[in-house]
């Protein structure tokens, strides 16, 4: 039993590093909020080796987070939830301001500039395997 501890927590390790083998994060960031605002928009940048789709994303600093997409409709911009967002091997998706984008619902916390929110992010391979990876995104104006 004594040697069976280190062989499993090494297995876990393997396995946790591997979406975050097959996907890179950049640029993960929280618009700077107004006080007391509902709704907060998150980006960042994901770029996958494989195949793979987001499926889901939480965050420990917010009641929850959806996946939306903005498209003019007459003349107004508005707001979709999408289900799940598909990564394709080699092609970077940029979830940014305008377009495709993370929206934490009711912070539990007044987020100030210079916090990090570590956002969860559920990914499911092409051989339906699961996982979720954490990163951290800074709370910052936009540039
Ligand atoms: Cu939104």
């Amino acid at each position: 039993m004594r040697r069976l501890l280190p062989f499993l927590l090494a297995l876990t390790l393997t396995h946790m590093a591997h979406a975050a083998e097959n996907l890179s994060v950049k640029d993960a960031w929280v618009r700077l909020p107004p006080p007391g605002a509902e709704i907060v928009g998150a980006y960042l940048t994901l770029e996958a080796k494989q195949n793979m789709t987001l499926i889901g994303v939480k965050s420990p600093a917010a009641e929850s987070v959806e996946m939306h997409t903005m498209s003019m409709n007459n003349g107004v911009m508005r707001m979709r939830q999408v289900p799940s967002i598909a990564l394709q091997a080699g092609k970077p998706v940029k979830l940014e301001p305008g377009g495709l984008h993370l929206m934490l619902i009711k912070p539990k916390q007044p987020l100030k500039a210079g916090d990090i929110v570590q956002i969860d992010l559920s990914l499911s391979s092409s051989q339906g395997k699961s996982e979720t990876i954490r990163v951290p995104a800074v709370v910052r104006k936009p540039n």
